[in-house]
């Protein structure tokens, strides 16, 4: 007897009561007017007499623990009853927020449509480089700084030399050694340089340059396609203007400004109160460079133009602290959208 006490008592504990249906079923077994506890109660006629009174007060307190388990069950499921006529129908629901595209990929998806348009294929390539693709065949002379520790990550010295890449020149040099004129891409990519990391400079950025080579290629081919990439990206009414300059993979080389945005070109202090502001690096391919990847530089010459996505970003955008770009900050980044 006192063996099926304990069981009825385990069942009484265990038994799952998380609805009102489960509740009600918990009062038929245990409380209910034919239960399992009324039955032992009418078997206590055969318990010997000197146990009768303490067999006699488990059972009590069976019953007691059946009724508590109850009412505790009740008192919870009351608790925590929705109240359906307190569910206000038209409330609007939780606001769900949408990620948006870094500013950096907006930008760089804009200049390589814009330059889709006119006939230009994305390349892409290694961001570890040897030496040849980075500095030998770009006519990077040996004693160049750009090879310097100092400027340079590299990862290997010596016989093996390798390093991340400094721009994505490198990609079109294979595009050359791969391929024949007419050449016509551009690169899109990140580079590194061994810089201190400051509101101005970074260690990483990203880079769009170009490349046309094909017969006859000129230096006015390559002033409107800049024009155009100008008026494209900043608006119609954008001017540009070329400033001589040097680099050792173009001969001419120009530096490119565009009429300031912000002040049309009246002077601010975004231009400095110069009404002008620089976007990019351009020039014709030295003929070196040609030859480096064997294309004739007597029946072909090009162009080739290079830009800082960041920097497009910077004037696009008004941001003027580089390192926004990588901290992602969300207050930062949620404030780009494809249509700005
Ligand atoms: C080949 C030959 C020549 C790409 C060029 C620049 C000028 C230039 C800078 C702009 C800002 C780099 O991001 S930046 O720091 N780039 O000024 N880049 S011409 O010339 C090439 C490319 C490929 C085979």
């Amino acid at each position: 007897m006192r063996n099926k006490i304990k069981e009825i008592e385990q069942q009484i504990q265990q038994f799952s009561i998380v609805n009102k249906e489960e509740l009600e079923r918990f009062r038929i077994q245990f409380l209910g007017s034919k239960n399992c506890i009324k039955e032992l109660f009418s078997e206590l006629k055969n318990v010997p007499n000197e146990d009768k009174k303490e067999v006699g007060q488990l059972m009590n307190a069976l019953r007691g623990t059946a009724q508590e388990r109850f009412d505790d069950a009740k008192n919870h499921l009351e608790e925590t009853r929705i109240d359906d006529s307190k569910i206000d129908l038209s409330r609007p629901g939780d606001q769900i927020e949408i990620g948006a595209r870094h500013p950096l990929s907006l930008v760089r998806s804009e200049i390589i449509e814009i330059f889709n348009r006119i006939g230009f294929v994305v390349s892409e390539g290694p961001e570890i480089e040897d030496d040849w693709h980075n500095f030998s065949a770009l006519n990077f002379p040996p004693e160049h700084p750009a090879r310097d520790m100092q400027d340079t990550f590299f990862i290997e010295k010596g016989a093996n030399e390798m390093a991340l890449r400094t721009h994505t020149s490198s990609v079109q040099v294979r595009v050359m050694e791969n391929s024949k004129p007419p050449i016509r891409t551009i690169s899109p990519g990140r580079v590194y340089r061994n810089e201190a990391i400051s509101a101005r400079a970074h260690c990483f950025f990203h880079q769009v340059e170009g490349l046309y080579i094909d017969k006859d290629v000129s230096f006015a081919d390559l002033k409107q396609t800049l024009l155009y990439f100008a008026k494209e990206m900043f608006g119609e009414k954008a001017q540009i203007r070329l400033r001589p300059s040097y680099f050792p993979f173009t001969e001419p080389s120009a530096e490119v400004d565009i009429s300031c945005t912000i002040c049309n070109s009246k002077g601010c202090n975004v231009c400095k109160y110069t009404g002008w502001l620089e976007i990019l690096g351009c020039g014709m391919v030295d003929p070196n460079v040609l030859e480096a990847s064997n294309i004739d530089s007597k029946e072909y010459s090009g162009f080739a133009f290079g830009m800082g996505v960041e920097r497009i970003a910077q004037l696009k955008y008004r941001v003027n602290d580089l390192r926004l770009y990588s901290e992602n900050d969300v207050r930062f980044l949620k404030q780009f959208t494809a249509g700005m």
